[in-house]
């Protein structure tokens, strides 16, 4: 089939609102679980294309690539196993169909609908029947009315299949070029498929340390001009590629140090100047190979991020290219929300590189570092946009603004909603604070709308994140040790080299009153020359003041989070009194509530702040006793230990446990904004 008869789609963004719009015309309801989201930008349309599963994600694939039905020809094969749909990808592409993924057992009924509406002239069936079963071979046939060719291909292993598949599907004599990739991984053949299905050719598969003979036929029959090998010689030896040479005597490797690296190798050398690009996770192989035959539509690569990790090289490849379309393929599961914001920002330039600054060491790389963290939240509000919004609420001593997202339905708007603070970092060495802040923007902004509870909170709610109120500690720790195990913030002391000021001894009410910090520059705890000598807590103050509204502070609820211990802390730090004149006995009662009912949703131990140890000057002191906010410090994981660094600084492979583990605490003081009271049933008297 000549190349001109495939589906070419060059300009989708402008048809982007009218194919959605006849997809929902058309549908029928067996085909509805398809997700498509656009991310607006004034230069890069973006839109997901996935489904409740890999098979749901097939059909919302071929529903982008076939608006109105009519494929020629579908390719059915397996969702659970990857080798044989290698090659399938772009032998859909040569013929102009799509491919579907199926179990083994049984055909997804959200594919058996697609099918009907594709109604192809036949059906190609790849692998036996312990791939695709006859089961699912019979159903197809049935759903198509019994008069279309479902038939197998199916060799005798997977490169056999590999074989017949290119040749039911490449005339001899008409590929320039045959890519060749090894069959026991998916990611290089993946990389191979893009380019390949653009430009019209096919991908084979082989063994890493011998050529079967069926593929050396194979490359015979289709008498490539060159042959381009996808992978490095750990995956495609050099005896491989000797034997090839002896078919085809032009034989070329393209590859990268992984596969991320080796998507954009390919996408760089053979599809330079593609405006489109197609993302999907790197991880697992049913999303992308799904969406090969559509990025061959589109003449552009795909490339590969992990769901919540856009790798540099990706990232840098994105950027250099300026794309104007970008297609996700699965999930949020599979590509994050706020990676495809990442994406989209890379894409269209709002988010610049970093400036470099002190990182972490590579065991420790999935904490963000702050231009990381920045890169983070700015990516939150692009692809949310209707609900996070970033701002700086001031700058640090040494001038480094520090972020925070408001998160809220009508995000722009004050609305008369009660609000909740957070906050992390106060002091430097303490880490997983800011991947605590993260997690919950994340917890938020991505499960908005699916998950019912968040939904409401963040419909009913005003909610504050300040992800780092010591940028300048945080800097300065990261920069020795690995760590410095930094405290204070970084400011100078006069006369004295001794630097910095205890943030969480220098808020305004009970100052230095009560043996709870130091009046010495060198001393952990200092408290610093006055209340609010600190650059950053008087950032910290005024923002909280800012939300005074008509004499009111909106402001009810307030975590901010500290390691480590697993403590809810309430107030006061100042006096081991439990209710001293400053506190209402329903205000304790209210404090003791949440505080223990948090302490069981997360399993750390609630009690008051001083049972701790004394402080002045601390935060919630002065949130509770001038604001009436009832605010907790959260001592995150881990427990008490002997190893004082160990403890503030717990390696980077507990984050994802250790910031789960809040959600159900952080919820609830969220959810509790609306009136503290409720927590000793006082919500009438109160509120
Ligand atoms: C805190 C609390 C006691 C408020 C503090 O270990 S911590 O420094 N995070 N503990 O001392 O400010
Ligand atoms: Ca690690
Ligand atoms: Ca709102
Ligand atoms: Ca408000
Ligand atoms: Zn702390």
């Amino acid at each position: 089939m000549p190349r001109s008869s495939r589906p070419r789609i060059r300009s989708v963004a402008p048809r982007l609102g009218f194919i959605l719009a006849v997809l929902a015309a058309v549908l029928p309801p067996t085909a509805a679980p398809v997700a498509a989201q656009v991310v607006p930008s004034a230069t890069v349309t973006s839109e997901r294309l996935g489904g409740a599963d890999r098979y749901a994600t097939s059909v919302a694939i071929s529903q982008r690539l076939f608006p109105s039905g009519e494929a020629p020809v579908v390719f059915l094969t397996s969702g659970q196993t990857f080798a044989d749909a290698l090659s399938a990808g772009p032998a859909a592409a040569r013929l102009g169909g799509a491919v579907l993924l199926t179990a083994a057992q049984a055909l997804p009924s959200v594919v058996e609908a697609e099918l009907v509406r594709l109604s192809p002239e036949r059906v190609v069936v790849l692998g036996g029947p312990a791939v695709v079963s006859d089961v699912v071979v019979d159903r197809a046939r049935a759903a198509l009315g019994g008069s279309i060719p479902v038939d197998r291909i199916a060799g005798a292993d997977r490169y056999e299949t590999s074989a017949l598949v290119s040749a039911a599907s490449f005339p001899a004599g008409e590929v320039d070029v045959a890519f060749v990739a090894t069959g026991t991984n998916f990611p290089d053949a993946l990389a191979a498929g893009s380019a390949a299905a653009a430009a019209g050719w096919p991908v084979l598969i082989t063994r890493t340390g011998a050529l079967p003979g069926s593929i050396a036929a194979e490359l015979a029959r289709l008498a490539p001009d060159k042959v381009v090998i996808v992978g490095g010689p750990g995956a495609v030896s050099d005896a491989v590629a000797a034997a090839i040479s002896t078919v085809v005597p032009l034989v070329y490797r393209s590859s990268g140090p992984d596969r991320f690296a080796t998507a954009v190798q390919v996408a760089n050398e053979y599809l330079p100047t593609a405006t489109s690009v197609v993302i999907a996770t790197g991880l697992t192989f049913p999303d992308a190979l799904a969406a090969v035959p559509l990025a061959g539509a589109l003449d552009g690569p795909i490339l590969l991020v992990q769901p919540d990790d856009v790798p540099a090289v990706t990232r840098d490849a994105i950027r250099a290219r300026v794309p104007t379309t970008i297609v996700a393929i699965g999930g949020p599961a599979a590509v994050g929300g706020i990676t495809l914001g990442e994406l989209v920002g890379w894409a269209d330039g709002r988010l610049a590189v970093p400036a470099p600054g002190p990182t972490y060491p590579g065991y420790d790389a999935r904490y963000h570092d702050y231009g990381e963290m920045l890169t983070y939240i700015r990516a939150a509000e692009i692809a949310y946009p209707d609900i996070v919004q970033v701002l700086s609420i001031g700058r640090s001593y040494e001038g480094r603004d520090i972020w925070a997202a408001k998160i809220s339905d009508n995000v722009a708007t004050d609305e008369p909603e009660p609000e909740v603070l957070f906050d992390a970092l106060h002091h430097a060495r303490e880490h997983l604070t800011v991947e605590q802040a993260l997690y919950l923007l994340r917890t938020l902004a991505t499960e908005y709308g699916s998950d019912p509870t968040i939904t409401g909170l963040v419909d009913g709610r005003e909610i504050w994140i300040v992800f780092a109120i010591n940028p300048d500690g945080w800097a300065y720790d990261l920069t020795g040790g690995p760590y410095v195990g930094w405290r204070k913030n970084r400011e100078p002391n006069t006369g004295t080299s001794a630097v910095g000021t205890d943030l969480n001894r220098n808020y305004g009410y009970g100052w230095g009153c009560c043996g709870g910090s130091s009046g010495s520059a060198a001393a952990w705890n200092y408290r610093g020359p006055a209340a609010w000598s600190a650059t950053e807590t008087r950032v910290m103050r005024d923002f909280v003041l800012s939300r005074v509204i008509d004499g009111r502070q909106q402001i009810r609820t307030h975590v901010t989070l500290h390691t480590n211990g697993e403590l809810i802390l309430w107030p006061y730090g100042y006096t081991r009194t439990d209710i001293p004149a400053d506190m209402t006995v329903d205000d304790h009662s209210t404090f003791v509530a949440m505080g223990r009912h948090m302490a069981s949703l997360n399993g750390y131990t609630a009690q008051q702040s001083s049972d701790l140890y004394v402080t002045d000057g601390d935060q919630i002191d002065w949130m509770y006793a001038t604001q009436h906010i009832f605010s907790f410090t959260f001592e995150l994981y881990p427990t008490e230990q002997v190893s004082s660094h160990a403890d503030h600084e717990p390696p980077d492979e507990v984050i994802a446990s250790q910031t789960a583990r809040n959600r159900g605490a952080l919820l609830y003081l969220i959810d509790m904004a609306v009136c503290p009271y409720a927590a000793i049933g006082k919500a009438g008297a109160y509120c």
